[in-house]
């Protein structure tokens, strides 16, 4: 059997520079707390890990059980280092402040969605963690500190707990991808320098939403919907999983993109900024990929709030370029 590096010695030979130290002893955090949050999603229903707990999150959802419980193990987790002096998660409506006694060493910011892809929960189908990382102008970080485009990231990932339970992320020298040893509870490097396919025949988007959609992107599906028939000369697939993570990874193993576009019942689009799409869009970006909101690079959007929406279409690059084009064509028509 092939010999796999652990991320702990991944991590001590990769992560030098500026922020290496650091890094190294925030990722660390990440994994133990993502190890955590499989225990949890395993338990499943036999810990009572699965349901609503009936409260409402920030964005007026029902949380899950497994919301909250995910939410707690990243927060208690990731303030351990001593590096992380703040914290954003998509289940809290303010920022989380670290006490003074957990940020000695550092001042970087965290923002995370603790378990994406929530209400698969339930339906027993793969749901994620995404993080995102940013250095902080101060120790005592206040909201603007966190309001910096997804470009200025020092690092972004995500744990896919899937048929196996994965953590892929990049620091901005590619993606690397590690699969958790069940006889060694460590996390393995099994797909180093992961790259987006540069040619696809398969798209992921909530087709239940096609009469919202703006032109477009409407466009852009009835051609691949068409086919060998009309202008696109292939036949598409069509995944939804209604899980980022799982999409995005796929997307990174086989190519695709992924779409989450405006439409007119939500004209920001559904996705969150900083720690859903900003993060995701690193990862695509740093494995060949592009990632839009049909008007501009997702990763230079000017955040506004720390709970912002954007349309969200990553992944494939001449594929995004098109539905890029598409939308200068529409735009210029105005
Ligand atoms: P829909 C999960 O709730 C999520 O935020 C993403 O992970 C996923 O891609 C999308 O929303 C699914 O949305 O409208 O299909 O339920």
């Amino acid at each position: 059997m092939t010999k796999h590096i652990k991320i702990s010695d991944f991590l001590k030979q990769h992560l030098q520079g500026e922020h290496g130290v650091a890094l190294n002893a925030i990722l660390s955090d990440v994994v133990d707390a993502c190890k955590k949050i499989a225990v949890a999603i395993d338990k499943g229903a036999v810990a009572g890990n699965m349901g609503s707990l009936g409260s409402e999150n920030v964005q007026g959802e029902v949380q899950k059980a497994l919301d909250v419980i995910t939410n707690d193990i990243f927060v208690e987790a990731c303030q351990r280092s001593g590096y992380v002096a703040g914290m954003v998660s998509e289940e809290l409506v303010d920022v989380i402040d670290v006490a003074d006694e957990h940020k000695k060493n550092g001042d970087y910011l965290l923002m995370f969605d603790p378990l994406d892809g929530s209400s698969n929960v339930n339906v027993n189908i793969s749901v994620g963690t995404i993080f995102s990382i940013l250095k902080s102008a101060s120790k005592k970080p206040d909201l603007a500190d966190y309001l910096q485009s997804g470009a200025a990231q020092i690092c972004a990932g995500y744990a896919l707990y899937g048929t196996s339970t994965m953590l892929v992320f990049t620091t901005g020298n590619g993606v690397n991808g590690f699969t958790l040893d069940a006889d060694s509870n460590e996390f393995l490097l099994t797909h180093p320098n992961m790259q987006i396919a540069k040619e696809t025949q398969e798209f992921a988007i909530n087709m239940s939403n096609y009469r919202f959609w703006r032109e477009p992107v409407q466009r852009y599906i009835d051609e691949c919907l068409q086919g060998e028939e009309g202008d696109r000369k292939k036949d598409f697939n069509m995944r939804w999983v209604a899980s980022m993570v799982a999409e995005v990874h796929r997307i990174l193993v086989r190519g695709g993109v992924f779409m989450y576009p405006t439409d007119t019942k939500s004209r920001s689009g559904k996705l969150r900024l900083m720690y859903e799409a900003n993060p995701m869009s690193f990862i695509v970006e740093q494995a060949g990929g592009a990632s839009t909101t049909g008007s501009q690079r997702i990763l230079e959007v000017q955040p506004s709030g720390i709970h912002q929406r954007v349309p969200v279409m990553m992944g494939c690059k001449s594929e995004i370029d098109r539905i890029a084009a598409y939308h200068q064509v529409t735009a210029k028509r105005k």
